[in-house]
């Protein structure tokens, strides 16, 4: 006989995770970051200055963006890296040129990082013609496929399979070169990423699956969307894991390089959880009642860009005034994008059809 329930029926995850107070803990618990210094990592001077420039230049890039959000230069969504820039450079730094980096919409860094000019991803937020998508995909769909940057994907979960198609044709082509597949928390526990997932161990196919867990899903924090570690899905398929500091540089960059020479080898998949935190809203439109300043303030404590620059002087890498040069130079590049994107072209209605197949498709249109 069924239990007659006299309680309340919920359906509110409280009693999962961490709770306190009655409130369900947000944020992600950041694990701890490497000890290793830059030479054990294999890490040079140079490298290090370029990593501080490349992280500087995504967050300025941004910043410069939403300004040009407000006075209206652009419209649609915008959805800021801001706040997880080491995740994206250290794996650029990790990976080879040729491996394949697919990610979802919040992808500017991941552009900038993989070689769109700052004039080719201001223009194409602008919808300019001169855009790295020719102005027709926008915030949401950066790309750069020469340099095997694959975009920018806007259905949460969507481009997890053509991660693991990535993958596949790189086994299939025996070329050596292995893919890395990004993804938010809110994708975890969309059905396409457990068919890839089962499809990828069985196959073998050489893909490194990373869930950059910033702690929420738009406003609803991941700890009331989703059960348990994000890391422990690899368990249900017999994959590799392992939980990450994104907001350490080298952290990421350590386990990168070790994840992608063990996959690279063996070819077989990996999950990572790689554990950050944005410090925009999800994008223009937030109003961010689901968290507090304090939250907030308690991960920008952890900075990665601060982190690295505090690296760079306490090692004598870089003094104040070197820092500072660098800083003015990435500003002025900055600068220049915007100027280029406004003064660059719409795209000519003529083209609105162009570039949808790799070949032109005749039954499309003519
Ligand atoms: C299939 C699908 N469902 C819902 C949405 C609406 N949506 C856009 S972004 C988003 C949140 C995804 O959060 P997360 O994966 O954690 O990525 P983050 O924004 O934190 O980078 C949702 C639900 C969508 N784009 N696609
Ligand atoms: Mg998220």
């Amino acid at each position: 006989m069924a239990k007659k329930n006299t309680d309340e029926v919920r359906f509110a995850p409280t009693g999962i995770g961490d709770e306190k107070d009655g409130a369900v803990q947000k944020g992600v618990d950041l694990p701890s970051a490497t000890r290793k210094k830059h030479k054990s990592l294999g890490l040079s001077e140079d490298d290090l200055k370029s990593m501080f420039k490349q992280m500087y230049l995504q967050r300025r890039f941004e910043e410069r963006a939403m300004q040009q959000y407000q006075k209206g230069k652009f419209g649609g969504f915008l959805h800021l890296y801001i706040g997880q820039e080491a995740v994206s450079t250290g794996t650029v730094f990790a990976l080879n040129d040729d491996d394949d980096i697919i990610t979802a919409y919040r992808d500017h860094g991941w552009g900038i990082c993989r070689g769109v000019t700052p004039k080719e991803g201001m223009a194409e937020l602008f919808g300019k013609v001169t855009g790295c998508s020719k102005g027709k995909g926008g915030s949401m769909h950066f790309a750069k496929t020469e340099n095997h940057f694959w975009g920018g994907y806007g259905i949460v979960g969507g481009h997890i399979p053509i991660g693991g198609g990535l993958g596949f044709a790189n086994k299939y082509e025996q070329n050596g070169r292995i893919a890395a597949c990004f993804f938010g928390d809110g994708a975890v526990d969309q059905g396409s990423l457990h068919e890839t997932f089962n499809i990828s161990k069985l196959w073998g196919l050489p893909v490194i699956y990373v869930v950059e867990n910033n702690g929420y899903s738009m406003g609803t924090a991941a700890k009331r969307h989703t059960v348990e570690d994000i890391v422990d899905r690899a368990k249900g398929y017999g994959m590799k894991s392992a939980v990450v500091n994104g907001m350490d540089v080298f952290s990421v960059y350590e386990t990168m390089k070790e994840v992608a020479e063990d996959v690279r080898e063996n070819s077989e998949p990996w999950l990572l959880e790689i554990r950050t935190y944005r410090y925009r809203g999800h994008s223009m439109s937030d109003p961010q009642k689901y968290r507090t300043k304090e939250e907030l303030e308690t991960y920008q404590k952890n900075d990665p860009i601060e982190r690295i620059k505090r690296y760079l002087l306490g090692n004598d890498i870089l003094n104040e005034e070197e820092i500072e040069e660098i800083e003015n130079k990435v500003e002025q590049v900055v600068l220049d994008a915007v100027e280029f994107a406004d003064a660059s072209d719409f795209p000519d209605e003529a083209e609105l059809y162009d570039d949808m197949f790799v070949e032109d498709d005749p039954y499309f249109h003519n």
